[in-house]
């Protein structure tokens, strides 16, 4: 690298990305002092190349706004905060902690968070403090969507796979609307190439017409809830009219009979009747899905918070591969990761939560049972909690429930940029730098047949006051004494003196200090932070801990990290890896492979694909008697609390202004329903469930079904306008949810199918 981007002189573009949802897309912008005030998309950054959507050109709601923390903060018994320094925050918050171990015993402290949808190198960084510590629970939000789908991928791929809709000749979303949420690379330029060209089509299944469900050949209404009873009526037609790719399953798949069979159960014009599809579209749609050359299906929360949400999962998998549709250009593709978010690896032997009985999906505890832990009698329940960029008060079903619970903790600490609805509970509030304030990247890429990571340096100095997570951390394990051996002996300088002389050299002395020193490899990032860190210009220190990622990938992936440009052997090659991350500010191709080593990549142990899960085929088998409906009369409603729209992006920005439209999160109702119930849009609706009562705007809008009303997903936040007193905006969707509302399997949240009553309100 060469110079550090925070010393560049006003007038020039500053490369770095948005952090606003997971496709992280490049970004160029100009500052005015401490201000965002110009952004472009960076045209040669290697993923987005350019794209971006409305939301980033508005990051400056993020950067600077009147929520953000200027010091650390400290609980008094009567609720109120005094600000402490950094010292006795630090010092404070190792004794809390190591206070409740001494107590309750190892394991009573609980992780949550790590990583929001641009910043994971906090989380990487936070497995020191949590190995400092003792904290061996760990949860966060992927606990509360993907589990279901990490559970099912893991049995049948044993690896995580993504659509490569880019080249998809049949892109289908099941309970997905990427063109607000996004979710692949530049989805709404690909959304349109699709719709442009005749030989390619779009399937969308989703209750409301969505914007992407407008672009769509194939719009498939389902009535919310069904979406099991249309899958599997797919895949039956699949059996039913011998349309499966009989060559390939025999090559690559185990366990076709078992599912087949079960298929060939299915009663396809009852459920054809249940989930509102005619047989003869879902034939269409199946038989089209058969002659694809390639197929890509994607699904997110519109199935994943939905009643059979496992099964979904599974269901829409079992037609991709049925089709064929694994491993070829256009399918969905297994993929490497710099850092896997989830482990696949004990798949089917998850072990189960001591306290709740809840099965522990890639070591993390169902979002849904951590309120319900901590407040069980139970002896071995969690007694502290760690949250780490993540506002599960606000994002968790029942925020009142998680609210008691974080306050029957002996120890909570949060570390966030803003005053949220989860550090006004906690004992201990850290301010962090921004993400603009420090180096950061995220884990999410899932490219294949290359895939790509960005490494960003920060482009402003952390706001005065706060401290970015790698520093935080090492604060922590300082404090925990866990490498005060190592600093008496001397290692901890002897790295930085190697790492002075370049990372060859720092590699070498490394790799002996962790074979005498074993703790220096437990609290690995935050070594690599003090060491090579120090080495590192300006706004890239947090970028030291990549070094290690590069390190596994060049070892797991050699040939496929030499095939993207990386040049070397052993070590040699992670270094080289590592050093064009460093350098790399569009990011970089780190892998690159060929479609004829795709099923390579699969995790399962005999490498084959498998598709006899019995758990999910008696799930299938039971659909037919499964309920018909989950609305009753007192409510008779399914409201869908946490819809994406374009001035969403969970509660990363609190500043209400950076809203261009929907300022106040409308309840969007079919006109049919406003009708009924008498209300005018933009009058004003109560909202009562099970959970909770609420009231919103009414906003008709006839992509609703009748029946099916929707609230956004990250409204209802507290904000206080310069000077004045803190307001909320809008409908906090987790006051209105409950926690047993939820998948059997997993614990994956129904908040797109929450029962509701709605009745106007007089203006
Ligand atoms: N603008 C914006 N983008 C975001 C985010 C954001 O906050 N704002 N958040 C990011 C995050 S964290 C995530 S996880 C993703 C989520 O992205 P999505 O899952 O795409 O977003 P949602 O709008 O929550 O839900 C998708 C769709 O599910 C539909 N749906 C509701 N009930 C059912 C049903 O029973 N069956 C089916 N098939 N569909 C149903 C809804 O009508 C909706 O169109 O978005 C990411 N991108
Ligand atoms: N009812 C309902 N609830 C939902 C959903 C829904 O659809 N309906 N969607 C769910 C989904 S899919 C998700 S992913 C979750 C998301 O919910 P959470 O995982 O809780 O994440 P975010 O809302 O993205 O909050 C991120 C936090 O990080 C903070 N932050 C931003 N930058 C930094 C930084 O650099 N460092 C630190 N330490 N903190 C930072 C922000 O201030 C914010 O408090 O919400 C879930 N909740
Ligand atoms: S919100 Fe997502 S799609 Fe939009 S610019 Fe930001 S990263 Fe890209
Ligand atoms: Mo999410």
């Amino acid at each position: 690298m060469t110079e550090p981007i925070i010393n560049k002189p006003p007038e020039d573009w500053r490369k770095t990305a948005c952090v606003l949802c997971s496709s992280n897309c490049g970004i160029e912008v100009k500052l005015d002092e401490r201000a965002i005030t110009r952004v472009r998309g960076n045209k040669a950054h290697v993923t987005s190349a350019g794209y971006t959507c409305e939301k980033a050109l508005r990051i400056d709601h993020y950067q600077n706004n009147h929520s953000r923390l200027t010091s650390p903060m400290r609980r008094l018994d009567d609720g109120t905060y005094v600000e402490v320094d950094w010292d006795t925050a630090i010092a404070g918050v190792a004794e809390g902690l190591r206070s409740v171990t001494e107590r309750y015993g190892d394991d009573r402290i609980l992780y949550y968070g790590g990583g929001g949808q641009g910043n994971h190198l906090g989380g990487a960084h936070s497995t020191a403090t949590q190995r400092a510590f003792g904290m061996k629970r760990r949860s966060n939000a992927l606990a509360q969507e993907k589990t279901g789908e990490a559970y099912v991928e893991g049995l049948m791929f044993g690896t995580h796979t993504h659509g490569q809709i880019e080249e998809a000749q049949v892109a289908v979303f099941v309970g997905k609307n990427p063109w607000h949420s996004h979710g692949f690379d530049a989805a709404r330029r690909v959304l349109k190439e699709i719709a442009a060209d005749p030989d390619r089509q779009l399937i969308v299944i989703d209750p409301r017409r969505t914007e992407t469900a407008d672009l769509a050949d194939y719009w498939l209404p389902v009535r919310p809830g069904t979406d099991a009873f249309l899958l599997a009526a797919i895949g039956a037609v699949l059996v039913d009219e011998r349309l499966t790719s009989e060559k390939w399953l025999t090559d690559h798949v185990v366990g076709v009979e078992a599912a087949t069979t079960a298929l060939g159960k299915v009663p396809i014009v009852d459920f054809a009747k249940r989930c509102g599809i005619t047989e003869s579209q879902i034939r269409e749609v199946a038989r089209l899905l058969a002659s694809a050359t390639s197929v890509s299906m994607l699904e997110d929360l519109g199935i994943e918070m939905a009643p059979h949400s496992t099964l979904v999962s599974y269901l829409h998998r079992l037609v991709s591969v049925l089709t064929g549709n694994i491993g070829n250009p256009g399918g969905l593709t297994p993929h490497t990761s710099i850092a896997g978010l989830f482990n696949y690896s004990a798949a089917g032997n998850e072990p189960v939560d001591p306290v709740t009985g809840g099965r522990i999906i890639s070591g993390l505890v169902s979002c849904n049972e951590i309120a319900e832990g901590i407040l069980s009698d139970h002896p071995e329940r969690t007694r502290a909690m760690f949250i780490e960029s993540a506002n599960p008060v606000h994002s968790l079903a029942d925020s009142d429930t998680f609210r008691r619970a974080m306050r029957a903790c002996e120890c909570t600490v949060v570390i966030d940029v803003a005053m949220t609805e989860t550090a006004e509970q906690a004992n201990w509030v850290l301010p962090a730098a921004s993400q603009y304030e420090k180096a950061e990247a995220t884990f999410f890429a899932s490219g294949f047949p290359d895939n790509h990571f960005h490494m960003r340096p920060g482009i402003l100095e952390p706001l005065e006051g706060t401290l970015a997570e790698p520093e935080i951390h090492a604060r922590l394990v300082r404090a925990s004494g866990t490498l005060d051996a190592a600093e008496e002996a001397g290692v901890l300088d002897d790295l930085r003196a190697a790492a002075a002389g370049g990372i060859d050299a720092f590699t070498t002395t490394f790799t002996t200090a962790v074979q005498h020193h074993q703790e220096l490899s437990s609290v690995g990032a935050v070594v690599l932070y003090e060491t090579l860190g120090r080495t590192l210009p300006a706004g890239s220190e947090g970028a030291a801990a990549t070094w290690f990622l590069a390190q596994m990938t060049a070892m797991q992936h050699p040939e496929a990290v030499r095939a993207a440009g990386h040049e070397g052997d052993g070590p040699a090659l992670g270094n080289a890896l590592w050093q064009a991350i460093i350098d790399g500010e569009d990011g970089v191709v780190f892998t690159r492979h060929d479609y004829s080593e795709a099923l390579d990549l699969l995790g399962t142990p005999d490498g084959h694909i498998n598709l006899d899960l019995p758990e999910m085929l008696a799930l299938l088998g039971a659909l037919p008697e499964a309920p018909e409906r989950y609305t009753s009369n007192d409510y008779p409603y399914v409201l869908s609390a946490g819809e994406r729209r374009s001035f969403t992006a969970n509660t990363i920005i609190r500043d209400p202004s950076w809203r261009k439209k929907d300022a106040q999160g409308a309840l969007r109702l079919s006109s049919a329903d406003a009708e009924a119930l008498g209300v005018d849009d933009g009058g004003r609706v109560r909202i009562t469930t099970p959970g909770g009562v609420a009231v919103a705007v009414a906003e008709i809008n006839n992509t609703m079904q009748e029946g099916h009303v929707s609230l956004p997903n990250g409204h209802g936040l507290a904000y206080s306008p310069a000077g004045g007193d803190p307001e909320i905006y809008g409908v906090a969707p987790n006051e209105l949810t409950t926690l047993d509302w939820c998948d059997p399997i997993v614990g994956t949240p129904w908040h797109k199918h929450v029962p509701a009553r709605l009745e106007a309100v007089s203006p």
